[in-house]
């Protein structure tokens, strides 16, 4: 409580007067002055008590307004008390939930640390696992790497696997294809050879028949040739008797020496062209007799390539050669044939191995 101490103050005159002298006058006028002081004091006395009464009053008031006001601070004070002791109850009750937090959070703490120790443990190990598996990894990419490679290239083996099995498919398929095809030929192969086996029989029966046939006829061919040679034989006695250079043909026909060997063994030789006369004439009976047929004449330079004399080795003076003629083609050309499609200019070289028939003189 807020102790107030009041003073009040009184004059000096007033309160410490030195007491002077008394007279009559001097006391009656002391004595009214007396009553005059007494009254002023008490004036001021009364004053001063209703000043105290006022300051009471006003202190009271004050004092009133004062605790009114302490009181309501108490109040205040009171209910913060309260509301502080609430929370101090709800601090000490978080304090213990915190306590008992912090316990459980302690508690949990060693856990953790215990944990994280395990675990730190666990990581060391994870950490070499990593690093093995870090290695195996890189030999797993290297194998994966290498696999890849070989996969590529089966995958391309496998591709031209695929693309020849497809090319060997499609021949499969053709070679099916064409073997059912040569199936159906042979089928129609077998029927034909039946057909023809058929016919070859029949053709063997005809065959037989027409050797027989042939046989009869190449005797009586024989016979006709005989009688032909005798007849050319007895033709060309006739035309020897009756032809200026005593010429004659040989119906068969032989090479170039056969041929001369022919005329010889009939008592001449291959007919020699020595002039115009005796080449047109030649020619125009051979035309008539052989139909046009080539004939060996008595000409030759199988002695000396290039220098052509007749059977009596009498030298060539004028030749009747094809134009281009003589060209000795292979130089194998050394015999002379004529050709009688052409009144005059109408001989060619030939070789001597080649057969004609041919025409002597005697
Ligand atoms: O057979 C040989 C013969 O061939 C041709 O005549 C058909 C030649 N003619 C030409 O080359 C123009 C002959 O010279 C040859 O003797
Ligand atoms: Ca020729």
């Amino acid at each position: 409580m807020e102790s107030n101490i009041y003073f009040v103050k009184f004059e000096n005159s007033d309160i410490k007067g030195t007491p002077e002298p008394l007279t009559t006058s001097h006391h009656q006028d002391e004595g009214k002055t007396r009553k005059c002081r007494g009254c002023r004091c008490l004036v001021l006395m009364t004053v001063c008590l209703g000043l105290i009464c006022a300051l009471l009053l006003v202190f009271n008031i004050l004092q009133h307004i004062t605790i009114i006001s302490y009181k309501n601070a108490f109040e205040e004070f009171k209910q913060t008390i309260n509301s502080l002791q609430d929370n101090n109850t709800d601090l000490m009750i978080e304090k213990d939930q915190l306590q008992n937090n912090f316990n459980s959070l302690s508690q949990k703490k060693l856990e953790l640390e215990t944990r994280v120790n395990s675990l730190t443990a666990e990581k060391k190990q994870l950490q070499s696992s990593v690093d093995s598996l870090s290695q195996k990894k890189l030999e797993l990419e290297t194998r994966v790497n290498n696999l890849t490679a070989e996969k590529s290239q089966l995958q391309n083996s496998l591709n031209s696997s695929n693309q020849k099995n497809l090319e060997l498919e499609t021949r499969v398929n053709n070679l099916t294809a064409e073997k059912s095809q040569l199936q159906r030929s042979v089928d129609s192969l077998n029927q034909n050879k039946l057909e023809l086996e058929t016919r070859v029989n029949n053709l063997t029966d005809e065959k037989s028949q027409l050797q027989k046939s042939f046989n009869s006829l190449n005797q009586k061919n024989l016979e006709l040739d005989g009688k032909v040679t005798s007849l050319s034989d007895e033709l060309n006695k006739a035309y020897v008797k009756g032809n200026q250079w005593g010429w004659f043909f040989i119906t068969t026909q032989l090479n170039w020496s056969g041929s001369r060997q022919y005329c010889k063994d009939h008592g001449g030789d291959l007919i020699i062209l020595n002039s115009e006369v005796k080449q047109r004439t030649i020619t125009s009976i051979v035309l008539e007799k052989f139909l046009g047929e080539r004939v060996w004449i008595g000409l030759t330079d199988i002695q000396q390539e290039g220098s052509m004399k007749w059977v009596d080795t009498s030298p060539l003076n004028q030749g009747f050669w094809y134009s281009g003629e003589p060209n000795d083609v292979g130089g194998n050309e050394d015999c002379v044939e004529l050709l009688p499609s052409a009144p005059v200019q109408n001989w060619n070289d030939l070789p001597c191995n080649d057969k004609r028939k041919g025409i002597c003189e005697k």
